[in-house]
């Protein structure tokens, strides 16, 4: 795997699901430790992870995947990265599946909810 030698640095809000579903895929592959972990838990250290990255991103979102000189912003491509790295599909990990089968796919639900009613 070339995951060390390309020195990942994964930004994420602790707030996020979608980062944590990335987190949940690197903790159960084993792979969380070739990672560094920059988390953003205040809306002072989120206010200066976005003035970091926002040079380099069209729009900041989270979680992103810097790789050299190379950024990546959607989990699920973040997740495919590491795929083809070598690590295991999602499907092989029974803690991310449940996470992204239950409170994951709730949340998305009550996101969509939410934004229907404030449209309406
Ligand atoms: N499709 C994206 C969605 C990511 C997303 O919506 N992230 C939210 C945080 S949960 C975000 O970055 N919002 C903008 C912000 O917090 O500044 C993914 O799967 O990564």
């Amino acid at each position: 795997m070339s995951l060390i030698s390309e020195n990942p640095v994964l930004f994420v809000k602790h707030t996020c699901p979608f980062c944590l579903k990335v987190r949940l895929y690197l903790l159960e592959a084993g792979l969380l430790g070739g990672v560094t972990l920059r988390v953003s838990r205040t809306p002072e250290e989120e206010d200066a992870m976005k003035a970091e990255l926002s040079p380099h991103l069209a729009k900041v979102s989270y979680p992103t995947l810097r790789l050299g000189d190379t950024y990546m912003t959607e989990s699920d491509d973040i997740i495919a990265h590491f795929v083809s790295e070598g690590g295991p599909a999602p499907a092989q990990l029974p803690t991310l599946r449940a996470y992204v089968d239950g409170p994951f796919t709730q949340l998305l639900a009550l996101h969509r909810e939410n934004a229907e009613l404030k449209r309406a």
